[in-house]
This record gives C-alpha cells, structure tokens and sequence, in this order.
C-alpha cells in the first residue's frame, strides 16, 4: 500500500470543488466591508427620507424596507455598527 502510494506522487491535493460567494453587510453602505462613520454619515443624509421604492433608493439606508428612513432603520444599523 506504502508502494502503490509512494509511487503515484504521494496523493497531491487535488481541487475537486470551487465555490464564490459575495459578502454583504445591510449597513454597509460604502461596502467597504466596515461599518463605521462614513456609513453612520450616509444613513443621516438620508434620514427621514420616503419614498425609498427601489433597493438602491435612499443610499439603501431604508434596512427594514418599509419605504422610508426612520428609527426602526437606525435600530437595525446599530446591529452592525463597528461590524466586523
Ligand atoms: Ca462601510
């Protein structure tokens, strides 16, 4: 068995499967992979705003996507916040 190993390259990793995922944090608006002041800065501008209908609307600072920017938004950044 030692033989049939030694002989055959010693078994070299070999790939068998590769796989990319993309990593998104909601509050990071920058996506600079941080949630720090320059998003807190972003999530302000927009703070109030309505309308947001589309997901890039309002900076995508609308978090719980009820179409405006309010506190129940900021309650969901603040789970981010200094994230990672
Ligand atoms: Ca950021």
């Amino acid at each position: 068995m030692y033989d049939l190993w030694n002989d055959n390259g010693k078994c070299p990793p070999e790939l068998m499967q590769q796989v990319q995922i993309q990593l998104t944090i909601p509050a990071d608006f920058n996506r600079d992979f941080v949630v720090d002041i320059v998003d807190l800065a972003q999530f302000c501008a927009n703070w109030l705003a309505t309308e947001c209908v589309e997901p890039n609307d309002c900076g995508r600072t609308d978090l719980i996507d009820d179409g405006t920017v309010n506190g129940l938004d900021f309650a969901e950044f603040a789970k981010y916040w200094l994230w990672p």
